[in-house]
């Protein structure tokens, strides 16, 4: 197989991994001299140091490279050698070890094949019912992800579908644990999302965590599944949300529920992933007083503190769901005495559907401005994967999952360096044009903001499958998601003398965002309710705002499009990128010109230059 869609970052990706490669000091020492042989390069030393675990150190003896490093931290050592060769960089200096020790990935694929949320093609490792896979593919699978830096894999959506459950039943074990022995030589451990209710199932009334039965159960269930796959690294759990199963339907807090799950695999080393993307799916529009990016921070808050220590809370970056633009979730500034783990979307669910160039560093960047990085102790993204040929749809999207590996391992990375060194290693274009494909990355979010979401405007996409414009597609619905557009203004006051959103953050957080003179424009609209004649910093008024940012946005896009045609990308890699970025022009414009005629239909204000909207 040596059509170059398949390139990704690694030098070698389409050359399999022995299968019986049974650790990572193997596949350590394949790659290196796979990868070194292709690259010219010597081949260094590989020393076993245990006590540095994931950690490597790479240095010279005699003239000579040698890459010493832990259990895991070899593999990691050796692809970190293999980058340096290959990007023309200097080695890494000194001992590295990851700064998050859990580095999830959360697939939301189906045990029938589909991915909820997924761009990419159907399901690696899912088919008719239960796992089915490519073992070379899920091999080169394991080589991206460790050389990436990623740890755990959760196999399963975190809806769990009644025939999902049965992946930790009996029936269900031998699977998973063929599935763990494929991708522990990656140092890559499995987690699997199960259901709050699955004792149900099997003859117990309740799910109520405070039940003797429930509880036995449990902890059954884990001895079996432990017993399968002794390095499981643990459960995700989505509990009272979308329809989920949780203990709420018993009386009892999410602690009680996490709780209650943790002590059943706390004797094997498991850690309760559990997630806070908690809030009322079935509100009514006409109710002004609940706020949905209020909800998380009411259930989790006050309980701070009451979480056993294998405990992990999962917090999405922001409070909402994953729109382009919004603050970080108050959430994580709130419970100081609480494990906690930020949840991130490489899905482009809201954000292109992998058609739409997005590059994400900058976005988990801006993170750091409110967050700092050890306010969490682990990072989970959900996956981009899926079966397509290069795996992540479009052949820019890897991008973001090679992206998110570098993150976190270290969350203070510059996103430039991190796309210029997937750019590289990728393509390895010529100077110019590696710098015309960095600048394409870099400015993808913001141009992609432009053209959907200025000003926070969020949630005017079409309802379901989250792609394209549709302004009161989710306004008279039930998911607490309104912008509250009418002829004189537009946006939700969320300060203290609106919802109250805003005192939810740390007193200094709060202050910025709740004076409109100091928020930033691009969360203007998700914190202030303004009217259309209000004058910005810049002395434009805000409908000047609107039309001219997605005028702007499209003409971003389309200079986008002009960069690209000017890359000498690899075939088909070019013909594809050209061709969702044809789609990508036409959404562009169909958002401009979808919103600027609903805003100025609503407000009956021209476009100060006269362009064209269509009414
Ligand atoms: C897995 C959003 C998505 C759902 C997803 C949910 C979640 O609502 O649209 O598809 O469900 O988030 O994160 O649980």
């Amino acid at each position: 197989m040596n059509n170059p869609i398949h390139r990704a970052w690694l030098p070698h990706l389409d050359d399999d991994v022995p299968s019986d490669c049974a650790s990572c000091a193997d596949v350590a020492v394949f790659e290196l001299t796979l990868g070194c042989k292709r690259l010219n390069a010597s081949v260094p030393q590989l020393r076993p140091e245990p006590g540095l675990e994931e950690g490597y150190h790479i240095y010279e003896e005699g003239g000579k490279p040698v890459v010493a490093g832990g259990d895991t931290g070899i593999l990691y050592g050796a692809y970190a050698y293999m980058e340096a060769v290959k990007a023309r960089e200097p080695l890494p200096e000194g001992v590295r070890q990851p700064f998050y020790r859990l580095r999830m990935l959360n697939c939301w694929d189906n045990v029938d094949g589909s991915i909820e949320r997924g761009y990419s093609g159907r399901s690696l490792w899912f088919e008719g019912g239960g796992f089915h896979w490519n073992p070379r593919r899920i091999r080169q699978l394991g080589r991206m992800l460790a050389s990436a830096g990623v740890n755990v894999l959760c196999v399963n959506n975190v809806n769990v579908h009644a025939e999902a459950r049965k992946l930790i039943e009996d029936e269900g074990l031998p699977e998973l644990a063929r599935f763990a022995d494929v991708l522990r030589p990656f140092g890559v451990r499995l987690m699997v999302s199960v259901s709050f209710a699955q004792p149900m199932g099997h003859g117990i009334p309740t799910a109520d965590p405070l039940d003797p039965a429930v509880q036995r159960w449990w902890a059954e269930r884990a001895d079996a599944i432990w017993r399968a796959v002794p390095d499981l690294a643990g459960f995700l759990v989505k509990a009272d949300s979308e329809h989920q199963p949780g203990p709420f339907t018993y009386g009892r807090s999410h602690a009680d529920g996490a709780n209650m799950l943790a002590r059943a695999i706390a004797p094997h080393g498991g850690v309760l992933v559990w997630r806070a993307f908690v809030y009322n799916c079935l509100q009514d529009w006409r109710d002004t007083v609940t706020d949905r990016p209020m909800a998380a921070y009411q259930t989790y808050a006050p309980l701070d503190g009451q979480f056993d220590d294998n405990v992990i809370l999962q917090v999405k970056n922001g409070p909402f769901d994953f729109q382009v633009r919004e603050p970080v979730s108050p959430t994580l500034l709130a419970m100081p005495h609480t494990h906690l783990a930020l949840e991130v979307q490489l899905a482009q669910e809201y954000t292109g559907h992998q058609v739409d160039v997005y590059a994400m560093n900058p976005m988990w960047h801006e993170l750091a401005e409110d967050l700092p990085p050890e306010r969490v102790m682990a990072v989970a993204a959900v996956s981009n994967l899926g079966r397509d040929d290069n795996y992540t749809g479009h052949p820019f999207a890897a991008a973001n999952l090679y992206g998110y590996g570098k993150y976190a391992w270290d969350p203070r990375v510059e996103p430039e360096a991190v796309l210029r060194r997937w750019a590289r290693l990728t393509y390895a274009l010529p100077e110019a044009q590696e710098d015309a494909l960095v600048r394409l990355l870099m400015d993808s979010r913001d141009v992609y903001e432009q053209y959907t979401a200025p000003l926070s405007l969020c949630w005017m996409v079409n309802p379901g499958t989250h792609y394209g414009p549709s302004p009161w597609g989710y306004e008279f619905a039930l998911w607490g998601t309104y912008n509250r557009a009418d002829r004189d203004a537009v946006g939700i006051d969320r300060t203290a003398s609106g919802t109250g959103y805003a005192l939810q953050y740390p007193e200094a957080i709060r202050v910025k965002y709740e004076d409109p003179d100091t928020c930033p424009d691009k969360l203007l609209l998700f914190f202030h309710r303004l009217r259309y004649d209000y004058v910005m910093r810049d002395g434009r008024t805000l409908i000047q705002r609107i039309y001219d940012d997605h005028f702007e946005g499209v003409r971003a896009a389309e200079a986008m499009a002009e960069a690209l045609t000017r890359l000498d990308l690899p075939e088909p890699n070019r013909s594809e990128a050209v061709r969702r970025m044809d789609m990508q022009l036409q959404n562009a414009r169909e958002w401009r010109d979808v919103v600027n005629a609903f805003f100025h239909r609503l407000s009956g204000i021209d476009d100060a230059e006269g362009r064209k909207i269509y009414d």
